[in-house]
């Protein structure tokens, strides 16, 4: 008999109810024979739960049969079944296991989903005790323009670099290449030849400490489920990515020629400033390699990105790729402040103190700014603000 986290999985239902709020009336987790590991329902319903598990009692035996079948076929099982009075959602949950969610038949299955998924693959973590799990399931977005303005405007009013602050850093490529390998790699140092798909998405959590800058970069890694069926989650799931590691397999050409696809995916819904690397990963089987070192970086060219090789299997570059990330999240917000810097020094005139290098930088960048603008409008403004930066530098000589 295996020991089950109980009070773990009681956390992990609330959130769930949380997070879909009242059309989820009950959680229950069943093992293959149909047995009940465990349930919650919503204290308004509780008078229900009998009905539920009689209801559930006659449906389980034909969806478990059909999610076995579906399982054993290598497609991983989720389905829906409404009652007149209930939708049921069926998801696969490790191999023993199946989660199932009871909705109001109003309920819209598609907004459920996403967190049906998260919630699977902890109960799975959970079940499996193998590594510690976070019974937290975080807020996956639905966009509509009116929030997506909303939060760019809070996000450019955000302030310099603070290593308190945590950055959502998005694990993306197709099904097999190596996402959730490199993702453990990193955050536990551990690498596991089976190939277990992602279900929806995977999240941990790393700090990327810097000694020699006195600061440090703390990352939320999604581990994207990088299998087409699960293709309808993934702009949900990469909304307000603030970085992205774009994987490929370097033995298999159709998940290089997939990268684009995959570069469109993310850019439409990440944060405006992504930071984005493109990688090539599974170095260590050199004989099988069927796309060169070269052919990565110009793909990486064409597409602005920066270019690396990993192996999660012999950790070759996998901290580097990481790291690699984690300096450019601190420069760009470094640049940032000197933007803003930038517009509170003209509002304040002179009055305010500035550092040499800080104004070497302004110089530059609004020289920058004049090769651009020449013959606009806006070319007077510049020049009244290189004007202003003259005017600053004499003071202070
Ligand atoms: N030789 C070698 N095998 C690797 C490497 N990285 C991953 N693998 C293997 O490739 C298979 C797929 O790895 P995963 O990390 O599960 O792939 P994934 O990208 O997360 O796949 P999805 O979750 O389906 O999107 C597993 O069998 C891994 O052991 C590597 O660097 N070298
Ligand atoms: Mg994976």
């Amino acid at each position: 008999m295996i020991y089950i986290d109980k009070e773990k999985l009681k956390i992990l239902f609330k959130w769930y109810m949380q997070e879909v709020g009242d059309s989820l009336v009950s959680v229950l987790v069943v093992d293959r024979e149909g047995l009940i590991v465990d349930i919650l329902t919503r204290d308004s319903e509780k008078t229900d739960e009998k009905k539920f598990i009689g209801a559930f009692s006659s449906l389980v035996e034909l969806v478990l049969k059909k999610l076995t079948k579906d399982f054993d076929l290598g497609i991983f099982g989720a389905g829906t079944f409404d009652t007149d009075k209930y939708r049921f959602i069926f998801c696969e949950s490790g191999s023993d296991h199946v989660l199932v969610s009871i909705l109001n038949h109003t309920a819209l299955v598609d907004d459920v989903f996403p967190y049906t998924y998260l919630t699977a693959d902890k109960v799975a973590r959970i079940i499996d005790g193998e590594l510690p799990v976070s019974p937290v399931i975080p807020k996956v977005k639905r966009d509509t323009e009116l929030e997506k303005i909303k939060r760019k405007m809070e996000y450019y009013q955000s302030k310099p670099h603070s290593p308190e602050y945590v950055y959502k850093l998005s694990l993306i490529g197709d099904g097999g290449v190596g996402k959730t390998s490199m993702a453990h790699r990193y955050v536990h140092g551990v690498f596991k030849a089976d190939y277990k798909a992602t279900i929806g998405t995977y999240i941990s959590k790393k700090e990327c400490k810097f000694k020699e800058l006195g600061t440090s970069v703390r990352f939320m890694i999604w581990d994207l489920a990088g299998q087409t069926q699960f293709e309808r989650l993934w702009p949900d799931y990469l909304t307000d990515s603030r970085a992205g590691i774009l994987v490929f397999d370097i033995t298999n050409r159709e998940t290089f020629e997939n990268v684009k696809k995959w570069y469109d995916i993310i850019t439409k819904v990440a944060l405006p400033n992504i930071v984005l690397i493109l990688v090539g990963n599974k170095v260590d089987l050199i004989s099988s390699r069927v796309v060169s070192t070269e052919e990565g970086m110009e793909l990486a060219r064409q597409l602005g990105l920066y270019y690396m090789e990993t192996s999660a299997k012999t950790s070759e570059n996998v901290e580097d790729v990481f790291e690699w990330v984690a300096i450019q999240i601190i420069n760009t917000n470094i640049e940032e402040i000197n933007e803003n810097l930038f517009d509170k020094q003209i509002e304040e005139g002179s009055k305010f103190i500035i550092s040499s290098p800080q104004l070497k930088i302004l110089n530059q960048y609004f020289a920058k700014q004049l090769d651009y603008c020449i013959g606009k409008k806006d070319t007077k403004e510049i020049v009244k603000y290189l004007d202003i930066l003259k005017a600053i530098e004499k003071k202070k000589i």
